[in-house]
């Protein structure tokens, strides 16, 4: 996290999740405020960036969101991913049970053993508006992120932008929480 005297702060943050689980879906969503119908699976490593204003501590933060795709590349590059990064959304599918099983078996790990001690993470079950073929319950993922301690757990759609804001702001603000920053109300 880098933090300078205009009050403006870089933070990197990584969004986890086996493939298909609507990881770019999720960032296009909140990027531009736009669902891709086709889907083109990204190659090795995608990062962008977004600025926000968290008027609570009179701020401008610069987000970097990084994206995997190719498992084998990400697999090569793993350090380098998970190098000053200071929170994740972990994600996965509620329609297809390995990839929630995958959290804890891979992605958490994966976050633990590469990324700051300190880092936040969010449980994300996506794709909620596949409303009949949930195969995760709310439940079920309501109590692995407490097994997890997760930060939160958030259920979204990146399809219909159900959560997807807040999901990133609720990153955002848990980092800054846990990293000492002092909110004001205004
Ligand atoms: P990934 O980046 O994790 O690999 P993508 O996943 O964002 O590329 O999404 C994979 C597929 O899931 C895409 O479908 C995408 O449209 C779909 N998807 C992502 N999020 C949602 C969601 O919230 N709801 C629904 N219904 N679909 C979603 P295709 O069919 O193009 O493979
Ligand atoms: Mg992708």
């Amino acid at each position: 996290m880098v933090y300078n005297k205009n009050r403006e702060w870089a933070l990197k943050l990584a969004i986890l999740g086996d493939p298909a689980v609507g990881k770019t879906s999720l960032i296009d969503k909140y990027i531009t405020n736009s669902f891709k119908e086709s889907y083109t699976p990204t190659l090795g490593v995608n990062i962008v960036s977004k600025d926000i204003r968290i008027d609570e501590i009179n701020s401008k933060i610069r987000l970097l969101l990084w994206d995997i795709a190719g498992q084998d590349k990400y697999e090569l590059t793993r350090q380098n991913f998970f190098q000053g990064c200071v929170g994740a959304l972990l994600v996965y599918d509620i329609t297809r049970y390995s990839t929630f099983e995958q959290i804890t078996i891979k992605w958490l790990e994966d976050f633990k053993k590469f990324s700051r001690p300190d880092g936040v993470y969010i449980l994300i079950g996506n794709k909620l508006d596949l409303k009949d073929s949930i195969k995760v319950s709310s439940e079920e993922g309501k109590s692995l992120s407490q097994k997890i301690d997760a930060a939160e757990f958030i259920e979204t759609s990146a399809k219909y932008g159900e959560n997807v804001e807040e999901a990133f702001k609720k990153l955002v603000l848990y980092i800054l929480k846990k990293s000492g920053v002092k909110f004001e109300r205004n």
